[in-house]
C-alpha cells in the first residue's frame, strides 16, 4: 500500500537509502535537505527507476518559518503524510566542553533537537487529525551512552531519546506509532561533516572494522513500517558486529 513518506535529510547517507527503499516498495516520498541539486538527482533517479512520485523540498531544518511554510503549502495530494522519518542531523567537532566551539554546539542543538521538533510540530497534527501515522526518529548509540569529546552531540541524541519517549506517551491515544532507531557507526558523510571536510580523519574512523552501511539502517526503518497496525517497535539499538559500545571496537590493524 502506498503511504506518503516524508524523509528529512534525504540528500545523503541513511536518509537517501530510506528514500530508495520506500520508493522501491511503491511509496510516494517527500524528500528534504538543503542541497537542492542532490534532492533533484535523487528525485529523478527514484521516479524513473520505481515509477513513484517524489516531492523534493529544499529547506534548512533549523529555520522554523521555512519548515512551517514548506508543510503548510503542501499540495492536497501530498498532504496525507503517513510516515515521518526524522533523520536530518549531524555532529560537528570532537572536543572537550572546556575547549569546545560554541558555533559547533549551536549547529548540533539547532539541527538535531530544534529542527526535529520544528518538523514534528508541523507534521504531527496531520497524524492526530487522521488518527494514524508513524514517526521514526533516528537517534544514536550516542543517545544511550556518552563518550569522551562527544558531549554536546551525545546530549542532542539523548534529547532525541527523550523526545521519542514523550511523543509515544502523548500520541498513544491517537493510534500514532513512535519508533526510535539508535545506530552505532555507519559509513556515510557523517564523519566528513564532523571533521569539517577532513576526509583523511573521517576515513580513519572506519578503518580496521566493518561499519554499518546506510542501507542496513534503511532496511530496518522500512521493516518497522510493515508490521500489523497493533504492533510497534519502540526502540532498537543497531550496531556493527565489531562494535560493542560507543568506545569498544574490534579493530584489526
Ligand atoms: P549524512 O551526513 O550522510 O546525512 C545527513 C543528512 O542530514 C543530509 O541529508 C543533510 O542534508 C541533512 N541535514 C543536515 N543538516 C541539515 C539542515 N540544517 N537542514 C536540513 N537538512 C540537514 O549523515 P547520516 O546519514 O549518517 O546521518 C543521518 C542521521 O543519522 C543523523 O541524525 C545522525 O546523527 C544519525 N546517526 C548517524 C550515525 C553514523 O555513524 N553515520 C550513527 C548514528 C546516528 P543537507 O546537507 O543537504 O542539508
Ligand atoms: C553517530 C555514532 O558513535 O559517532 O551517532 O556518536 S557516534
Amino acid at each position: 500500500m502506498n503511504k506518503i513518506t516524508l524523509i528529512t535529510g534525504a540528500t545523503s547517507g541513511i536518509g537517501r537509502s530510506c528514500a530508495t527503499i520506500f520508493a522501491k516498495n511503491g511509496h510516494d516520498i517527500i524528500i528534504t535537505g538543503r542541497r537542492i541539486d542532490r534532492l533533484e538527482e535523487v528525485s529523478k533517479e527514484l521516479k524513473s527507476k520505481y515509477g513513484i512520485n517524489v516531492l523534493p523540498l529544499a529547506f534548512d531544518i533549523r529555520n522554523n518559518n521555512d519548515v512551517k511554510n514548506a508543510i503548510s503549502s503542501l499540495p492536497d495530494e501530498w498532504n496525507k503524510i503517513e510516515i515521518l522519518i526524522n533523520n536530518a542531523g549531524l555532529a560537528v567537532g570532537l572536543n572537550t566542553i572546556h575547549e569546545g566551539e560554541i558555533d559547533d554546539w549551536e549547529r548540533m542543538i539547532d539541527t538535531n533537537v530544534k529542527g526535529l521538533l520544528y518538523i514534528s510540530r508541523a507534521v504531527l497534527p496531520l497524524f492526530v487529525k487522521n488518527k494514524k501515522g508513524h514517526v521514526i526518529n533516528i537517534g544514536s548509540i550516542a543517545g544511550k551512552e556518552v563518550y569522551p569529546f562527544g558531549n554536546v552531540y551525545c546530549a542532542t541524541k539523548h534529547a532525541v531519546d527523550a523526545i521519542t519517549k514523550a511523543m509515544r506517551t502523548e500520541l498513544v491515544k491517537d493510534g500514532v506509532k513512535v519508533t526510535q532507531i539508535a545506530p552505532g557507526a555507519i559509513e556515510t558523510e557523517f564523519s566528513i561533516v564532523r571533521f569539517k571536510g577532513d576526509k583523511e580523519k573521517a576515513d580513519g574512523i572506519y578503518k580496521g572494522f566493518k561499519p554499518l552501511k546506510p542501507e542496513d539502517i534503511a532496511d530496518i526503518v522500512y521493516y518497522t513500517t510493515t508490521l500489523p497496525s497493533h504492533v510497534n517497535i519502540n526502540d532498537l539499538i543497531v550496531m556493527p558486529t565489531a562494535q560493542a559500545s560507543s568506545t569498544v571496537f574490534d579493530k584489526k590493524a
